[in-house]
């Protein structure tokens, strides 16, 4: 496959609702798509980073100089045989994982095409449904919030995730326990805590979360290896790992025991797949995280969910709960039993909304070979 060009493109997307976070509150997500051209055929991906680097170090304006830059020189007018050999061209380039998984994850959507298959099978996977669950917004109060769950669990989500933050946690995490004291249900802090806290978040303890996701500092691995050592709820670390060896090291130190893929934030489907091959290999838990995708970044997710090691539901939910309008189509839908079926046409599975795209674009770049 040769890379002819790669076109990125900024489009704001507005949320049906705010999504607030112990980091912040999205109202617009800005949504960064890759277009990348091979031999005639056209492979799609995302830059998930968000607007300002608050959820990890990359943000959308970082990762579009960084392409530009950096990573599009690497491989505009090089050939690769398959599309998990694209990282090896990039590897000097030192972190900005969500910048060169645009690129790869559009190498995958084209590799898939060519060969006339579904993504989900060229890398592996065989599940064709996912079990979901949702990410639920910080609200104002627990009856908010207890609205919220209660319209998500009739949708038919194996699994509710609620955000907290120091002052917004017990009381939120014991009024949904107390109406629902059997659903999955989990906590993420994305790193508003500190080993300090370590009592109060024992009191989680009670509660029989599925898991609490990164309490702690957003680079750390060591003290949250302390902290699992003070508490029986599982941590699982998002923010901390980018990489295979990250994931290495923090089930080596015990600082987790379930663990959170996000595409992007391991700098692509090839990163994602050894981590969940290790995963599975050591009997970890792994989940696909979410990152308020729009539809191709959501198709990528749901492909790579298939992978066996996978075996919780994860933050990939249905188009509808984000976005008035997708760019894919079909939307993603969820069923009653709260999965997603896994489209078996070749590449991503789902029509990319081209002049749909072009309409709400308010940046664009392309470079060529
Ligand atoms: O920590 O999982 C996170 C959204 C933006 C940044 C970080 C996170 C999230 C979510 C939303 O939890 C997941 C989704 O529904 O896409
Ligand atoms: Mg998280």
């Amino acid at each position: 496959m040769r890379v002819e060009s790669i076109t990125l493109r900024k489009l704001k997307m507005r949320l049906k609702a705010p999504f607030e976070t112990s980091f912040g509150i999205t109202h617009v997500r800005p949504v960064l798509l890759v277009e990348l051209r091979s031999d005639g055929v056209t492979g799609w991906a995302e830059v998930t980073a968000t607007e300002s680097p608050f959820y990890t170090s990359e943000s959308i304006d970082i990762a579009w100089l960084v392409i530009r830059e950096y990573l599009a020189p690497l491989v505009l007018g090089k050939s690769v045989a398959t599309a998990s050999e694209t990282r090896c061209h990039f590897a000097a380039i030192r972190g900005h994982e969500m910048a060169r998984a645009g690129i790869e994850n559009a190498l995958w959507d084209i590799e898939a095409q060519r060969r006339g298959v579904p993504l989900y099978s060229l890398l592996g996977g065989s599940q064709s449904e996912i079990p979901c669950g949702v990410s639920l917004s910080l609200q104002s109060t627990p009856e908010k919030l207890l609205e919220k769950a209660a319209i998500e669990l009739s949708a038919g989500y194996q699994r509710i995730k609620i955000k907290i933050k120091p002052g917004k946690d017990l009381a939120y995490i014991s009024a949904i326990r107390k109406v629902y004291p059997d659903i999955q249900l989990s906590v993420d802090a994305n790193s508003a805590y500190t080993l300090d806290h370590a009592e109060l978040l024992r009191k989680f303890d009670d509660f029989n979360l599925l898991m609490i996701e990164q309490p702690l500092c957003w680079d750390d691995i060591y003290l949250h290896s302390r902290l699992q050592k003070q508490i029986q709820t599982r941590i699982c670390l998002d923010e901390s790992i980018h990489h295979l060896r990250h994931a290495q090291t923090a089930i080596e130190l015990g600082a987790c025991g379930i663990i959170n893929i996000k595409l992007g934030r391991v700098g692509g489907h090839s990163s994602a797949r050894d981590i969940q091959a290790y995963c599975l290999n050591q009997n970890i838990p792994a989940w696909c995280g979410g990152m308020l995708e729009s539809g191709i970044g959501r198709a990528h997710n749901i492909a790579a969910s298939t992978l066996p090691g996978y075996v919780l539901p994860g933050d990939v939910s249905a188009s509808q709960r984000y976005w008035a309008e997708d760019i894919i189509e079909p939307e993603v839908h969820v069923t009653p039993q709260g999965t997603i079926r896994v489209p078996q046409s070749p590449g991503l599975g789902y029509h990319v909304r081209h002049e749909l795209i072009e309409r709400w674009t308010v940046e664009k770049e392309i470079f060529r070979a």
